[in-house]
């Protein structure tokens, strides 16, 4: 394909991520699965998303609920069939809605046939496929600590080698530097983009490239000659949306990421703006204060320095961050308002907006005082880890219920009706226990509600293109409660104002706004006659054409 071309829709689209064993169980095993998601796109249709960005549902050991895949051309039968799937892609595309697959390429299950025979023995054709160091049991080639805590080496005694693992024993790393494993990861590509699927979200890209005798795992010196290997041998070669995960990700690389040249990505998915409650250098349970003029610097640097030479993703949630009504909004008395308004933050920005699903209702974060209530991986071992190095209960608790995924991955709340209306069976997670009061089906009834925000949200996005394409301007930045930027284009201007607090305010930059003509286009509160004077979390967006 051309590149003149290439549409890029994906600019004025909004995505939305489905965890699919959360989502809607259609069979009743109190798992999520794709005939359940079919039952919902009327649903999503009417928010008004473009994209749906599926979190994996390939075959998979569910060690780290499908990011451990063993077969990259199959559906696990737990969510459904390959039937099911085209089924999916088919409806999707009648709504004019795109499949996204979330790609896991830094790993594969240990399970997966590759790696069944590259533990066979070191001259089996697929040994070369995992990354390998020789060794003595109880010696591992150095100290590099895995994501879900141990060693990064596992020790295979019938070897006497270790392999590599950045995340759990049973997500063996894939060995990049092997040509092979390129080539079978880019005819897989291919044939999900021939069964018409329009985008992929690349899991930890950025550690790929890593150089375990050096002790790099990400942005290896070799990552950007393969990302850009990757995308010419596949993405390159149609129309699709595509979004790297870079944990590690800066300004520049960020460039280099989502280049308007099409030679990585369509766009990066970074976290600076995310790490602000852990402790520097810590690990991400060292908890911190949120600290507001920081966030907002970090806003403004990231849509001040892509302008024109990248694209960023805008997020507050995924399914492996705590909900963020809990996080930075208030999750009691103002859940409604601030909800609102930290969506209406980050819907104002240029970029590629994602809500997570249930953001949209603004669900909560969970409180369970029981560790045996969780299922994540992570949390499971963090609480044994920390245990057992002197950490109280209490502390420990005190974290999960801060930072764990688990957090995001409890059930959708469709309805009042048993768990929620998402399964009439056992849910594989418990359900929020605040289902009765928060849930779709009230929502989508009153025209107040969260989700019909975010459907403006989505709508004024298509009808305003200075949001998409509008110059950035933080302004009072060193203000302590209230969030207020500008976007500037030829003729026009959008100006959005948020107190980011509980307490009244009042705002006098509004008066210039007000005698030019602004016109108020969305605001979180039904009366907005309250003129200069900010009420709790109030948000409002202005325009002006002149
Ligand atoms: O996450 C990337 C990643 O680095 C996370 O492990 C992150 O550090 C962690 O969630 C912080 O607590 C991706 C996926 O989004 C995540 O669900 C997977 O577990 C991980 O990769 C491994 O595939
Ligand atoms: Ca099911």
């Amino acid at each position: 394909m051309k590149k003149e071309t290439i549409s890029e829709w994906w600019k004025s689209s909004v995505i939305y991520q489905i965890y699919p064993r959360s989502f809607k169980d259609s069979n009743q095993d109190g798992i999520g699965d794709l005939q359940g998601i079919i039952q919902k796109l009327d649903y999503l249709k009417e928010l008004g998303i473009e994209a749906i960005w599926l979190s994996p549902v390939c075959k998979s050991p569910q060690d780290d609920n499908g990011y451990d895949i063993s077969d990259y051309q199959d559906i696990d039968p737990m969510f459904g069939s390959m039937k099911d799937m085209e089924e999916l892609i088919e409806e999707g595309k009648k709504r004019g809605i795109r499949i996204i697959l979330d790609l896991v390429l830094n790993h594969s299950s240990d399970e997966h046939p590759w790696f069944v025979e590259a533990k066979k023995s070191v001259d089996n054709p697929y040994h070369g496929y995992y990354v390998w160091r020789d060794g003595v049991e109880g010696l591992p080639p150095n100290d590099m600590r895995a994501t879900f805590g141990g060693s990064a080496w596992e020790w295979v005694p019938e070897l006497k080698q270790y392999y590599f693992h950045q995340f759990s024993p049973k997500q063996p790393d894939l060995n990049w530097d092997n040509e092979k494993v390129r080539e079978e990861i880019y005819e897989m590509i291919q044939w999900w983009m021939d069964k018409g699927i329009g985008g992929f979200r690349l899991d930890v890209i950025d550690q790929i490239a890593k150089e375990p005798d050096l002790k790099i795992t990400a942005n290896g010196p070799k990552l950007h000659d393969y990302i850009k290997e990757l995308s010419k041998n596949t993405f390159q070669k149609a129309d699709l949306v595509t979004v790297g995960e870079a944990w590690g990700a800066d300004i520049e690389r960020a460039k280099l990421y989502s280049n308007p040249d099409r030679s990585e990505f369509s766009m990066v998915f970074q976290f600076e703006h995310i790490v602000l409650d852990q402790q520097e250098g810590k690990e991400k349970w060292d908890l911190e204060e949120l600290d507001f003029i920081k966030l907002k610097k970090i806003f403004a640097k990231w849509q001040k320095n892509l302008y024109g030479s990248g694209w960023n993703s805008l997020f507050w949630n995924n399914h492996d961050l705590p909900r963020i009504v809990s996080r930075w909004g208030n999750d009691k008395e103002y859940r409604v308002e601030s909800a609102k308004m930290l969506a209406s933050i980050l819907h104002g920005m240029q970029g590629t907006p994602y809500i997570y699903q249930g953001e949209e209702l603004g669900m909560t974060n969970v409180n369970w005082e029981d560790i045996d209530s969780y299922r994540d991986i992570e949390t499971l071992n963090i609480y044994k880890e920390r245990l057992e190095k002197g950490y109280s209960k209490e502390e420990i608790m005190k974290s999960i219920h801060a930072k764990g995924r688990d957090n995001a991955r409890t059930p959708m709340q469709w309805s009042s009706e048993k768990n929620g209306g998402f399964s009439d069976g056992i849910p594989w997670i418990k359900i929020n226990e605040n289902y009765p009061s928060i849930h779709a089906e009230d929502q989508l009834r009153d025209p107040n509600s969260i989700f019909h925000y975010y459907r403006q949200l989505i709508q004024m996005r298509k009808d305003y293109p200075i949001i998409v394409n509008g110059e950035f301007e933080l302004l009072l930045e060193e203000d302590k409660d209230l969030f207020c930027y500008t976007r500037k284009g030829e003729g026009e201007a959008l100006l959005v104002i948020a107190n980011f607090h509980g307490k009244e305010i009042d705002v006098p930059i509004l008066k210039e706004w007000k005698d030019s003509k602004a016109e108020l286009l969305l605001c979180n509160y039904k009366d907005n006659m309250a003129e200069e004077h900010f009420r709790a979390y109030e948000a409002r967006i202005y325009y002006h054409s002149f």
